[in-house]
């Protein structure tokens, strides 16, 4: 990539991008540029191999560079910048490994007026209990963050090549503003630093009286490790960024003061459920970080098996999200049970804890939620990051556009492609202000405003996501706001909202909703999600000697296609039990193999099983004749087009299956009826559980590719299909 690569300051840092560098062929020349003073340091890095020059004059040392990575302490940078800029030279790439950022772009900006285009700042978020040139090595850098920050004035192709240089490292690219990066790295490296130098400061001058490390044990070890960094680089990292520090200290030691104030008290239940809240958001955020650092993650399945025994799967998707939306607005304590602790439903919950609402848990599916009242919420700091989840997009853009604050909702790759303009049409026409990229796609920008009109929508399209999201506005227009649907879809939020008190009438295909109501805290029992169900619906359908029973699956008859659809195939699936839970019907489902049958589904049940089409493709192939689905164009717009990845992974895995502009025609095989071979879900957890699900009569074994967003609904997946029987590793 580079001809010469200048290091200027060669310790652990910038010997070990100097190592790695060479490793992996990046450039064919390595110098490093150092004081007089550093002479010994330089020549150490020479005789290791590290470089293949050292310089004390700068002018030389960059003679041909066509890349310049400064590795200094960021307190140098000034300093440095004073060195570089006689010899600047427009073509060569310059970049930093700074630890804050605004002090470079600073130090860049005292030097240079603005900072230079070929000036691009990075961070690569890695280090070592060592330091110096004689600690570095190839691989400090590989599968850990690196942040760049770029800023108005940098060229693109630059911070492209440097984003690439990085990446050949192997390091995961990420690229964040300056302030973001600042206000991060205050939170997650340099508070912890303060905390365990005071600490480790607190405790040694104790020991010298009182001998207390000679009783400490693992757990001090671990929480002072960071104690043992470089003093120097770090006085400087907490110096350039105290103007994001001091708020983070002042925040702690009120926390502290709490607890102080609970143990005086003898107050333990709130002491047990800060230390309850710290464990589960220190596994949440150990899991994202496994994700987004990982090794992707691909299942794979040894062909056959059966699946047998008894289970519940986790809590209803679309109702956990909307018991946090109403539970905030609501006036008192909500109290949730079944709540899914899986990461769409918990962007839902971190964007209203963002929006100012206390919320408690999840702890074992219980949540409590301190509402704000329907005029409570708090303009957030930050974008609200919504993940993967469209439900929570969808219906917080009509909740959101008749606040009195702004708003800008953000998601990941998948959901930034997903067409949002069904929902910012007709919030427009209400009156709502909310831009949205030119094809109609996230980032939403919403500009709040107390001015909604009430609209009559007759909804183009079945969907219960854009009803909900036009209820959700109309509690905050004038008027009585009416939604028709044009078949009917899951009516979780016209349910809950008859649950918190708040009036929806309902005629028919007819939903309207007014300002004036209100919602009064209640205790919501959120039931199994039949969607989640439905892999093993059918999965103990086709697998021969299966017999499973689920236990208190959710079966609003909006949601309960599924077993509609499965029975017109000749599943055996009895529904026992049935009961009422907080407003919704509930059973347990016992589901025993049968060999199925290919149908014509009605088109009246696709929006009722709208989320299960993936894992009944895999039942149609293992039926018996044809099967075809008609009216189901919505499934081309979820999180991946249902459609064509699941004609494409079938027919990967000889399956006879051909996609049609709204459904797909799957010719089943009663014997044979799936091949072995590799698919991919495409970013979609319900393409990767369906695959797996094929497994059960597959003939050879699959892989499914990049299974990680199998956390969006259902983490316990695993776990639970190879209890069941799945042979899934
Ligand atoms: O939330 P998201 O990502 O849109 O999730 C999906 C899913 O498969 O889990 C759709 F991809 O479920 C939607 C569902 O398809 C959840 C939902 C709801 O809770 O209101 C409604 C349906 O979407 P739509 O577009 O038909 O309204």
């Amino acid at each position: 990539m580079f001809n010469k690569i200048c290091i200027i300051g060669i310790g652990l840092m910038g010997g070990s991008i100097a190592r790695a560098a060479r490793e992996r062929g990046l450039c064919s020349n390595i110098v490093a540029f150092g004081r007089q003073s550093g002479i010994k340091n330089l020549q150490l890095a020479k005789e290791l191999g590290v470089v293949d020059h050292y310089y004390v004059d700068i002018e030389a040392a960059l003679t041909d560079a066509d890349c310049v990575i400064i590795c200094t302490p960021v307190g140098a940078m000034e300093q440095v910048f004073k060195q570089l800029k006689p010899f600047w030279n427009d073509k060569t790439l310059y970049t930093d490994v700074g630890s804050t950022k605004a002090s470079v772009i600073a130090s860049a900006e005292a030097i240079f007026g603005k900072v230079p285009a070929n000036f691009i700042p990075a961070h690569p978020i890695a280090g070592a209990e060592k330091s110096g040139v004689s600690a570095s090595t190839a691989d400090l850098y590989f599968n850990k963050r690196l942040i760049l920050t770029p800023v108005e004035s940098n060229s693109e192709e630059l911070l492209n090549k440097l984003s690439i240089f990085w990446q050949k490292i192997g390091s995961v690219v990420s690229i964040m503003s300056v302030s973001h990066h600042d206000a991060v790295l205050a939170a997650t490296s340099h508070l912890p630093h303060i905390l365990a130098f005071s600490l480790v400061d607190l405790l040694g001058r104790k020991d010298e009286k009182e001998e207390i490390f000679k009783y400490a044990a693992g757990g001090f070890k671990d929480f002072t490790r960071i104690a043992s960094s470089d003093p120097t680089m770090w006085l400087d990292i907490c110096m350039a960024n105290k103007q994001e520090l001091i708020p983070l200290i002042q925040q702690l030691k009120v926390g502290l003061g709490e607890i102080e104030q609970m143990l005086v008290d003898d107050n333990s239940q709130p002491l047990f459920e800060t230390f309850t809240y710290a464990k589960q958001a220190r596994q949440r955020f150990l899991n994202q970080y496994d994700n987004a650092m990982s090794q992707i993650i691909n299942f794979n399945i040894q062909p056959g098996g059966s699946l047998r025994g008894e289970i519940r799967v986790p809590g209803d998707k679309s109702m956990s999200h909307r018991s946090i939306m109403l539970g905030s607005l609501a006036e008192g304590v909500t109290h949730v049970k079944g709540f899914l602790n899986a990461e769409d439903a918990l962007a839902t919950l971190a964007a209203f804890r963002a929006m100012g609402v206390e919320i408690e848990g999840p702890v074992k599916g219980n949540v409590t939620i301190h509402g704000v009242g329907k005029q409570g919420l708090k303009e957030p700091k930050e974008p609200l990051y919504l993940g993967n989840s469209g439900t929570s997009m969808r219906l917080l853009s009509g909740l959101l556009a008749g606040q009195k604050f702004n708003t800008v909702l953000t998601g990941d790759k998948s959901l930034s492609s997903r067409p949002m303009k069904r929902v910012t049409a007709p919030l427009a026409t209400m009156g709502a202000k909310i831009e949205t990229e030119a094809d109609g796609t996230a980032p939403l920008r919403i500009t709040g405003t107390d001015q909604l009109k009430a609209i009559d929508y007759v909804m183009p399209m079945a969907s219960a996501q854009v009803k909900s999201c036009i209820l959700l506005a109309g509690m905050y227009a004038e008027g009585k706001t009416t939604v028709v649907e044009p078949a009917p879809t899951r009516d979780h939020t016209e349910r809950m909202l008859n649950g918190f008190g708040y009036p929806v009438q309902r005629e028919g295909a007819k939903a309207s909703i007014a300002a004036d109501g209100k919602l009064t805290a209640t205790d919501i029992d959120v039931p199994s999600d039949i969607s989640s169900a439905a892999f093993f619906l059918v999965g103990a359908s086709i697998a021969p000697d299966s017999d499973v029973t689920l236990n208190h699956v959710g079966i609003n008859p909006t949601r309960t296609g599924i077993i509609d659809i499965l029975r017109l195939m000749g599943a055996n699936i009895e529904v026992m039990n049935e009961r009422s839970v907080g407003g919704e019907p509930v059973a347990d489902l016992r589901v025993r193999s049968s060999q199925l049958k290919g149908i014509d589904i009605p088109e009246a049940l696709v929006p009722l099983a709208i989320d299960e089409f993936p894992v009944l493709f895999v039942a149609a192939a293992c039926a018996e004749g044809k099967t075809t689905l008609t009216g189901a164009k919505e499934l081309r717009v979820k999180e991946c087009d249902r459609i064509q990845v699941m004609a494409d992974g079938l027919q990967t895995l000889g399956v006879d299956a051909t996609a049609t502009e709204d459904g797909m025609i799957i010719q089943g095989k009663v014997v044979d009826s799936i091949g072995g071979g590799e698919v991919d879900s495409h970013d979609d957890h319900r393409i990767a559980m369906s695959f797996s699900i094929a497994g059960l009569r597959a003939t050879a074994p699959i892989t499914v590719l990049d299974c990680e967003n199998v956390n969006t609904s259902f983490p316990e997946f695993r776990d639970l299909s190879t209890k069941l029987g799945l042979k899934l590793t």
